[in-house]
């Protein structure tokens, strides 16, 4: 089974059309699995051991067995509930909406933002966070709602609290000392936009007071929504502060964790492209102080990192900080370069760490190319929901060699990205030209980038929807993998599970040259043990490389977390883990789908026969059949190929309380060929008004031939 969004529309039609009709919600389904809405406190500090208290929305946390947790360093233990409800396989699961597990965190843990999920004897959670901090974690006292009633905390140190209700306030107060830089850092809004349930979401705001209660610093939006201030205290004294939600509203699930520190606190790094595994000395930016110069070994593998700085002579790491390790040349930006005459020359393949230093600054590079070859170019600076926190909204656009017509421009990738990137397939041999410069011409120290150019590699990148397979004994789910290609990849991808829980097998999957989805089910034994644990999803293909010797690249999928929208849409965000349960029996026990194997010609069309076997429990309730991932209207994955359709009219989908129905596919005249195309029939279970949970048939292996 698996969390999909339920075919809400029609019961939100249906209240809205203002008869007078009371609907039940379709809460049918016995199993369930829990959807966390925070945790608190929300932080844990290295080298101790931390009772966390998590809640959900929806869902039940009964009969919770680990916590599974993404990286080295934090593990966690069950808190045994007291009075925890028996659960009996007939009946609805009792409702238990908060739970209280221990993090214990290595000294040496990485600090950030840690994912985890949790696992019950009936599902997986969906996605939870915790902030690994390196100062004590301090929990609101709850009546600290006055700048009078402010609760003292000591410096540094990480203060979860909770905007629990509209208009509440929560006031600190700190001893500082005349000529410290302190810093204040809000993490709570990053936290709530990977939140799977939470309609409305904080916008956190933070103000200082000196020791006369005069407002002396404040901060609303410094790293995205959350709040990050640095401020110097002209005398000794006890400060204080107040965090509140921008328009004075709050939730009792709006957890933050607000870090006081004395300690460097690093707003950028530069330079942000390193090579792998070697010194580099760093010139961070540091809140309010003098920019140092601390040498660190880098991470050996190639890609973007989150990694924290040890300041020479400290025993502390600095704030997480983005590095994008690299294995290209590099070199440093120099000025003057705002010009074309002063473009500055830059290898292909190659990268560049700089600054749009100050207004209106343009870098101005120089890059060689010969007639036809194709680049890419790329920007690293500002990436929402990353440490990639550089001010710079980058520009970047691709001249002819005279300068004089831009021949490609690019602002933002996406809308979450404002990285801009480029390809560009010259024309003719010639020096071209790349120009950087801030979309909105302001400039800075703190407006660092990496602009790497390559020549137009061959590649792939894969994510999977959804993140998380929930199997009953002898059950099955499915989970859509879709495929990006880069630069004009168009050879077949074989994915592989890795880790997959005791008696839980997967079909093999190539996605062929002219696809970019495919379908892996994920089946349990009938006598598959209740267990789980997190997996890695890793495409796989070889590519013939520029020496003509074949190459084999991999790539790890990451996940898509399903994200509730006001209305009942279905929103996704990106997130790390990847996780499969076997859980206890489920509603559905099978779906069973005749013919097993299909040929076909272009032009047939064929209906399969479906049979639904259900748990006794689940006798007589409502199910519907798809081949597809969709939600009020639009399609989230498709293994179908090329040429082949659903034909609606002609299937039995809405099963009701029966356990009988069709699926008529049709193949396009035009349709081209193709061979074992794993397909499956979902047969869907509505758990809430909006989310629903998915038991796959068994791969159904799809051919077309003329
Ligand atoms: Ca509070
Ligand atoms: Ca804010
Ligand atoms: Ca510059
Ligand atoms: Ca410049």
């Amino acid at each position: 089974m698996q969390p999909w969004h339920a075919t809400g529309a029609r019961w939100l039609a249906l209240s809205c059309t203002g008869l007078f009709v009371v609907l039940s919600p379709p809460l049918a389904a016995q199993t369930s699995f829990p959807m966390l809405s925070h945790a608190h406190p929300t932080a844990a500090a290295r080298g101790t051991s931390q009772e966390v208290t998590l809640y959900c929305n929806g869902g039940s946390l009964v009969d919770p067995l680990a916590v599974l947790i993404e990286g080295a360093g934090v593990t966690a233990e069950i808190v045994p509930p007291k009075d925890a409800p028996k659960t009996d396989p007939n009946a609805p699961l009792p409702n238990v909406r908060q739970l209280t597990v221990r993090f214990q965190v290595a000294p040496d843990a990485p600090l950030g933002v840690r994912e985890f999920r949790l696992r019950t004897a009936h599902g997986v959670s969906t996605l939870g966070q915790l902030l690994i901090v390196d100062a004590p974690v301090i929990t609101e006292s709850g009546n600290n709602t006055a700048l009078d009633k402010a609760q003292t905390v000591p410096v540094p140190a990480v203060v979860c609290g909770r905007i629990d209700r509209a208009e509440n306030v929560d006031y600190y107060a700190f001893p500082a000392r005349a000529g410290q830089t302190l810093t204040i850092e809000v993490h709570a809004a990053r936290l709530q936009d990977k939140i799977h349930d939470l309609q409305k979401h904080i916008d956190p705001l933070v103000v200082v007071y000196d020791p006369s209660g005069r407002e002396l610093a404040a901060s609303d939006d410094g790293r995205f929504a959350d709040p990050l201030l640095t401020f110097t205290p002209p005398a000794d004294g006890l400060y204080r502060l107040a965090i509140r939600d921008a328009k004075y509203d709050g939730d009792s699930r709006w957890s933050y964790a607000l870090t006081i520190t004395d300690r460097p606190y690093v707003t950028q790094i530069f330079p942000l492209g390193v090579p792998p595994n070697t010194a580099v000395t760093f010139e961070p930016v540091l809140a309010g102080k003098d920019r140092p110069r601390w040498t660190v070994t880098t991470p050996a593998r190639p890609g973007l990192h989150t990694v924290s700085l040890r300041p020479p002579g400290t025993p502390y790491d600095t704030n997480p900080v983005p590095l994008v390790v690299t294995t290209l040349p590099l070199v440093l930006e120099q000025e003057p370069n705002d010009a074309p005459a002063q473009a500055q020359p830059l290898p292909v393949p190659g990268g560049v760490n700089g600054r749009i230093g100050q207004r209106r600054d343009l870098d101005y590079f120089r890059i060689p190319l010969k007639k036809g070859q194709t680049i890419t170019a790329e920007v690293f600076a500002r990436r929402f929901g990353t440490e990639l926190t550089s001010r710079l909204d980058a520009q970047l656009e691709l001249l002819s060699p005279d300068g004089k017509n831009v021949l490609v421009s690019n602002d933002d990738q996406s809308s979450a990205m404002k990285d801009s990137a480029l390809s560009f397939t010259a024309p003719a041999d010639g020096d071209y030209l790349l120009r950087l410069r801030d979309l909105n011409n302001k400039g800075g120290e703190e407006f660092v980038y990496f602009l790497q150019v390559d020549l137009a590699r061959p590649d792939f990148a894969l994510k999977v929807d959804p993140p998380i397979a929930m199997i009953g004994p002898g059950a099955r789910t499915a989970w859509y993998v879709h495929l990006t290609r880069r630069n004009g990849f168009n050879g077949p991808v074989t994915v592989t599970v890795e880790g997959l829980p005791s008696g839980v097998t997967v079909n093999p999957l190539t996605i062929p040259p002219n696809m970019t989805q495919g379908l892996l089910v994920l089946s349990a034994a009938d006598k598959a043990p209740v267990g789980g644990g997190i997996v890695r999803v890793v495409g796989s293909a070889t590519l013939a490389a520029a020496d003509g010797k074949p190459e084999t690249l991999h790539r790890e999928a990451t996940a898509y977390e399903e994200i509730y929208l006001p209305g009942g849409g279905r929103g996704r965000c990106d997130a790390r883990m990847l996780a499969v349960a076997v859980t206890q029996t489920t509603d559905i026990l099978r779906v069973e789908v005749q013919p097993p194997r299909l040929v076909l010609k272009p032009g047939q069309e064929v209906t399969l026969e479906v049979v639904v076997q259900r748990a006794p429990r689940y006798a007589g309730k409502p199910v519907t059949l798809d081949v597809m991932l969709r939600h009020l209207g639009a399609v989230y994955g498709s293994p179908l190929p090329p040429g082949v359709t659903l034909v609606e009219g002609k299937s039995k989908t809405l099963l009701g309380a029966g356990d009988r129905g069709t699926i008529t596919l049709r193949v396009a005249p035009d349709a081209p060929e193709c061979t074992d195309v794993p397909v499956s029939v979902l047969a869907f279970v509505p758990i809430n008004f909006v989310v629903k949970i998915g038991y796959s048939s068994a791969p159904i292996l799809l051919t077309v031939q003329k």
